[in-house]
């Protein structure tokens, strides 16, 4: 439990699409990064590998919607970012916990997943680590 919400992490070399499929397939979809805990768990967790999570702009160039189609309000972006060069988000791109939008079907990254339920705000986890996931 990583801010009240069940999360795990897969290092499989995804592209956005692949990524968004399996979190969906195990009945979840792509995290979302609402704040400073989010952040710093997923970041810590496989810096210097980078990770697809839950936010895009598909709908409207530079309007970032997060995968529970709310308006993304905590950003953590890079320098420079987002330079509207793409419409899928990564975290710990030049640094450990920087955004950067970058193109959906070009990268291969790790990808973080959340379960269905809504988010709460105690930070509970101790991280377990799988064989490519922690829990
Ligand atoms: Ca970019």
């Amino acid at each position: 439990m990583i801010d009240g919400q069940c999360m795990k992490l897969f290092c499989e070399d995804k592209t956005w699409s692949e990524a968004d499929a399996h979190c969906k397939a195990h009945n979840g979809k792509l995290a979302r990064i609402l704040n400073d805990i989010r952040n710093d768990w997923i970041s810590n967790s496989v810096y210097p590998n980078i990770v697809w999570f839950g936010a895009n702009d598909f709908e409207e160039e530079g309007v970032w919607m997060d995968s529970a189609g709310y308006p993304v309000v905590y950003t953590n972006w890079a320098g420079g970012q987002p330079d509207g060069s793409a419409d899928c988000l990564i975290t710990n791109w030049g640094g450990k916990g920087l955004w950067d939008d970058y193109v959906c079907e070009s990268g291969r990254f790790c990808h973080v997943c959340e379960d269905g339920n809504s988010a709460g705000t105690i930070l509970t986890g101790d991280l377990k680590i799988g064989n490519n996931f922690l829990l």
